[in-house]
């Protein structure tokens, strides 16, 4: 779709051992430095889509309304990482933007990923693709490496309506062990993976920049959704086969609808295709 970095590879052994060490890998090629300018224009035409009053971060199921943030997400650099974590078959079921406008004090607090998914087993990788150039000033996405290792559920969280915050689940400071965490700086067009147990969050952009990524969560094919607890649950196969198909199947996207609201079934956007 957008021109690839010339040194895109695999996972070698040693990311391999780090995710599952540390739960995470960054810094991770996927498109060319040249293809900056297309990832920008790509989030400004698909956001630019939006009432003025839809905060961007409060949409999600992009890959089930959006040709193109299909397409994005099926690129297939980007599903060999995915395939190195999770084997062969494996299936895709969110897609959404995490947006900070220059010097905007919006927080994504700590909390881990499977605290919000009824997925059993809770096995799940989040892509992040960086839309721009990230980094600790701009509100780069920090992690507690390790942290995954005591499992899903281990962290209490709490429920924080702050109008700053973009998700509303909370794990306290207190139960942050400060020492092990890591900045996930990217450049634009580089992406990082991270387990679904491991915490993480997000400060304000506290710079002149923008800053945004794009995530996919995909998991493999033995994984069901809670559908009592979370109906809008559909999955689209990413890569192999589903012999199991334990969940509902997602339409895959005809042409563009946009999102203006957390969860939708696929068949929603249809009328827009
Ligand atoms: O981009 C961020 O700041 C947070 C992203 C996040 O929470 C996630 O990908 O699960």
């Amino acid at each position: 779709m957008f021109k690839i970095h010339k040194e895109i590879r695999r996972l070698n052994d040693k990311e391999k051992k780090q995710y599952q060490e540390c739960g995470y890998v960054k810094n991770l090629p996927v498109f060319s430095h040249e293809a900056a300018k297309d990832l920008h224009d790509f989030f400004e035409e698909l956001s630019s889509r939006l009432p003025k009053d839809i905060d961007i971060n409060k949409t999600n199921m992009w890959h089930k309304a959006s040709k193109k943030f299909y397409n994005l997400c099926r690129t297939p650099e980007i599903l060999d990482y995915v395939e190195d974590i999770l084997g062969p078959n494996f299936v895709q079921w969110g897609g959404q933007f995490f947006h900070k406008e220059p010097n905007s004090g919006s927080i994504v607090p700590w909390h881990q990923d499977a605290q919000y998914w009824p997925l059993n087993p809770a096995n799940a990788v989040t892509v992040w693709l960086a839309v721009y150039d990230t980094d600790i000033e701009n509100g780069a996405m920090k992690v507690v490496s390790g942290s995954h290792k005591k499992g899903a559920g281990s962290f209490s969280h709490h429920t924080n309506d702050s109008k700053d915050y973009v998700l509303d689940q909370e794990v306290s400071n207190d139960q942050i062990d400060e020492k092990k965490i890591v900045y996930m700086d990217l450049k634009a067009g580089e992406i990082s993976l991270h387990n679904d147990a491991l915490l993480h969050g997000s400060d304000p952009n506290k710079s002149d920049r923008r800053r945004c990524g794009i995530t996919m969560r995909f998991s493999p094919t033995n994984v069901k959704g809670d559908l009592k607890q979370w109906p809008f649950f559909e999955t689209q196969l990413a890569r192999g086969v589903d012999d199991l198909k334990l969940n509902p199947v997602a339409l895959e996207p005809r042409g563009e609808a946009t999102p203006i609201k957390r969860f939708c079934y696929s068949h929603d956007f249809e009328k827009d295709w």
